[in-house]
């Protein structure tokens, strides 16, 4: 299967300056032959094509009438994406000059890539392990600056690396007890024991330290689920409007002016961050209204951060405080909102009822406003890891395996201190290997690693 020649369009469908055709894999260079002629009209032999040369000519059909004008790189194996001889051609941006060239290289003895194929033959011929295949991803799709950092460290294996060194100090461990299990006969000594258990707790805390990582990761990348809560009339609305600086949600003086969800995207200096304003909470008759209540109250289990705001120009009510029940022990951070109006609220109530840090705003001079941006920003980059060699796991497939890894490393630990025959610590061992591998992709089968495949875009 491997050994067929691919062809894709690299760029995205639609119009455009121009497109780019990718064909990879044996046959590239003889279709190349067929259907490309230099700027006299002649046909060229890929012998005599420079490696990675920009080649201005036309393609033409087999009547040898012009489909394009086009620039064609002819990029020799094993030195390119996939190891495989390459072709681009980089034709004009039309649907028709893209669907006709596709066409004719598929005449001429190629096949229509799957998506992710490119970096799966990348993967396949060793190129590059599985965690960077998902970083070549991860990286299209990064919506921030700062998730595109990590995919960027990712793809440059720092993953591998970590992975990489934990495996083997695994398999050197394996390999010290397997030498002890064949020769029986000796005494197992108390030091070997211990040798053992401090290599095992070292590997854990290496799991660990990636595992913490792990929810920072997913914020980095997917962006932070920040949710605005609070009685009607509160200002919520006008929060998610100063936030995103655009008029996008209805504001009023009239209590239940949201009856839905609303959501925008902010980025916060490289952090990306969903605001989502919610209708009001109160008890309430309307229908509607209650429904979008019952969402505002769904919302808030979800939520990465809730922005609880109270109106400080109003005592506290009986809504404000439901809510305060409702938050429970959820990361919050409480807004004393229209503090440009004469101060009603008891403040020190409000930190002694809600555990969370509280900030001064007003929507109508703006105060608090970067504030509240700061504290977001601070919850994904408190310090270390904004350091540009750190690894962090961003990809929840990854956390699967290493919390796997981990549980096994904890049975091979737990066996080693109740004296479990050595045979058996070295069953988890080998597991905790396995789950490893399947993060690069050494231990995983086929199925697993199309599937993984199959969710990458086409001509990637
Ligand atoms: N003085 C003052 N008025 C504010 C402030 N923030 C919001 N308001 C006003 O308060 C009223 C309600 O604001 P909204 O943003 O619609 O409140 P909400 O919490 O979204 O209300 P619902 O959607 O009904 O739940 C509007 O008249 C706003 O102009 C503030 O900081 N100071
Ligand atoms: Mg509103």
């Amino acid at each position: 299967m491997q050994n067929d020649t691919v062809v894709a369009l690299a760029t995205p469908p639609g119009e455009g300056g121009i497109a780019v055709i990718r064909i990879s894999g044996d046959m590239s260079a003889r279709i190349i032959e067929k259907l490309f002629s230099d700027k006299s009209r002649n046909k060229v032999k890929s012998s005599d094509l420079k490696d990675r040369y920009f080649n201005y000519g036309y393609i033409t059909d087999y009547e040898g009438e012009v489909v394009d004008e086009v620039l064609m790189v002819y990029m020799k194996a094993p030195r390119t994406y996939t190891r495989e001889d390459i072709v681009e051609i980089h034709c004009h941006g039309g649907m028709v000059p893209v669907r006709r060239i596709l066409e004719l290289v598929i005449a001429a003895g190629a096949r229509m890539a799957e998506p992710g194929e490119f970096t799966k033959r990348a993967f396949l011929n060793g190129r590059i392990d599985l965690s960077q295949a998902e970083a070549v991803m991860d990286l299209i799709s990064a919506r921030t600056e700062e998730a595109a950092k990590a995919s960027i460290r990712q793809l440059k294996g720092s993953l591998t690396e970590k992975i990489g060194s934990l495996r083997e100090r695994l398999l050197n461990l394996l390999a010290h007890i397997e030498v002890t299990i064949d020769y029986p006969e000796e005494d197992i000594e108390d030091v070997f024991l211990d040798d053992v258990a401090n290599a095992l707790t070292a590997a854990r805390q290496e799991c660990r330290r990636l595992l913490d990582s792990a929810d920072q990761g997913r914020l980095v990348r997917e962006g932070i689920k920040t949710v605005i809560i609070g009685r009607p009339n509160v200002g919520k609305s006008s929060l998610l409007n100063a936030l995103v600086s655009e008029n996008r949600a209805i504001v009023t003086d009239i209590p239940g002016t949201t009856r839905d969800v609303i959501e925008e995207h902010l980025n916060i200096k490289g952090v990306l961050v969903k605001i989502i304003d919610t209708a009001g909470i109160r008890e309430t008759v309307d229908l509607v209204e209650k429904i979008g209540v019952e969402r505002s109250r769904d919302m808030m289990k979800e939520a990465d951060l809730i922005l609880f705001i109270l109106d400080a120009s109003e005592p506290l009510g009986e809504d404000d405080r439901k809510i305060m029940e409702w938050l429970g022990g959820r990361r919050a951070l409480v807004l004393l909102n229209k503090t440009d109006k004469p101060a009603v609220i008891d403040e020190a109530k409000v930190s002694e009822l809600v555990k969370a840090d509280v900030i001064r705003t007003s929507m109508v001079d703006g105060t608090g406003i970067e504030e509240v941006k700061d504290y977001i920003y601070n919850m994904v980059f408190s310090g270390e890891l904004t350091a540009d060699n750190e690894v962090f796991i961003t990809n929840t497939r990854h956390k699967e395996a290493l919390i796997r890894a981990d549980r096994h490393l904890k049975d091979a630990l737990s066996s080693i201190k109740a004296l479990v025959p050595l045979d058996i610590v070295t069953i988890d061992i080998r597991d905790a290997l396995d789950c490893l591998g399947e993060i690069t992709g050494e231990s995983l089968t086929e199925d697993l690693i199309d599937k993984i495949f199959a969710e990458f875009c086409l001509g990637k």
